[in-house]
């Protein structure tokens, strides 16, 4: 069984910043100028930060990652209800979890509970993830032919199938894509199916499986490397050319601080063309960079996440509203982030929306002030 807080540090790496150089100021809201500013000095003052419950500004649901275990934590629950109208488990609808006692035992006792969380707080319910590179290796190993196609429709119609009628979208595939844009990535549903073969499997067992459920192929990096986001479009294109029952498309959204001023909106644009509802899946921020003499302050770090999250935000808000799907954060409080799980920031970093005390981040505001205009 794994640990309650997992993070293979290989699920983690892709994600760290990959050295980009070049960034360029960009005007700021007055308001989360000046927080940064003061961040320095927020373990010693109370923030003087009031955000109004983002749910009731967003123009769509809002959403964060959960893990069951949170429910259990009062300050979150409260945090979550106030802010959020849509969750996505984190880990436990994965393979990792479902498949842990075998392709037999199935095991759904804390994606339920997630669910029913939902339900009972009125949010709406994002499936994540039915079919993911990195994921279900082991339970479909000594599978082969009919046996391996059994099993990968089973478990698609067994999950969806489960929550249908509740769940309210499904990220069918997760990241497809090699880190550098030359390809899609082998694995071993490639390895059966082919490349886009899997997929197409993937969301045509989904559809029959829930067929009222919006469909999403999420990914990462689309905005800040160019290569992966033209190989997306490239995909997004063939998969709809063939037929495929694609709905949405995921933007993950792990943003970092480098990232040039300029991509995020213009691969918002690009993307925007197929005219499918954009999910914002995964957005976080981290604070850090690779470069390990990098002595910028912490207020100078967070004046360029409120940029970039900013830009993000707005780049949403300009989408037509049929495709605003939903914009979920990867996290609610700083130490909920999974690169706080993974051992992978010093205590400093502060990925998300809220600190560690539920209060309000500068991001918390870019946020608000985006979806206010
Ligand atoms: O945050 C998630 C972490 O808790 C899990 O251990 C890990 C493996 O299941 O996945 C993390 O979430 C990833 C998401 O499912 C897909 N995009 C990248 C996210 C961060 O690695």
């Amino acid at each position: 069984m794994k640990p309650e807080t997992p993070h293979p540090s290989r699920f983690a790496r892709h994600l760290l910043p990959q050295g980009e150089k070049g960034w360029s100021r960009r005007a700021l809201l007055g308001s989360t100028l000046a927080l940064a500013a003061c961040d320095r000095f927020a373990s010693a003052e109370p923030t003087p930060l009031s955000v109004p419950p983002l749910k009731s500004l967003a123009p769509c649901p809002f959403g964060t990652a959960i893990k069951a275990m949170q429910i259990d934590d009062p300050d979150w629950a409260t945090l979550a209800r106030a802010n959020i109208s849509q969750l996505t488990p984190e880990w436990e609808m994965k393979m990792e979890y479902i498949l842990a006692d075998g392709l037999d035992r199935p095991r759904f006792d804390r994606s339920d509970r997630i669910a029913a969380f939902a339900e009972a707080n009125g949010m709406a319910l994002h499936g994540h993830t039915l079919i993911w590179y990195a994921q279900g290796e082991e339970a479909f190993s000594g599978l082969d032919g009919a046996e391996f196609d059994r099993a990968f429709d089973g478990y698609i119609a067994a999950l969806a199938g489960r929550y249908r009628g509740r769940a309210r979208s499904w990220d069918v595939v997760n990241e497809p894509i090699l880190d550098d844009g030359s390809g899609l990535r082998d694995c071993h549903w490639s390895r059966r199916y082919g490349h886009d073969g899997y997929i197409l499997r993937a969301f045509e067992r989904a559809r029959l499986a829930d067929p009222n459920a919006v469909l999403f192929l999420n990914e990462y990096n689309q905005e800040s490397v160019p290569a992966k986001g033209a190989q997306f479009l490239k995909l997004v294109e063939r998969l709809l050319k063939a037929g495929c029952p694609l709905q949405g498309l995921g933007l993950q959204s792990h943003l970092w601080i480098d990232i040039k001023e300029g991509a995020i909106a213009a691969f918002m644009r690009q993307v925007a063309q197929f005219g499918l509802p954009i999910h914002v899946s995964e957005l976080d921020c981290t604070l850090r960079s690779d470069n390990k003499l990098d002595f910028r302050s912490q207020a100078d770090r967070i004046t360029r996440q409120t940029a970039r999250v900013s830009e993000l935000a707005e780049a949403f808000m300009t989408l037509p509203e049929t495709q605003r799907f939903a914009f979920t954060v990867w996290g609610l409080r700083d130490t909920d982030s999974f690169y706080r799980q993974g051992g992978m920031d010093d205590g400093r970093d502060k990925p998300l929306p809220f600190d560690s005390f539920s209060r309000p981040n500068p991001m918390a505001a870019a946020l608000a002030a985006a979806f206010q205009t």
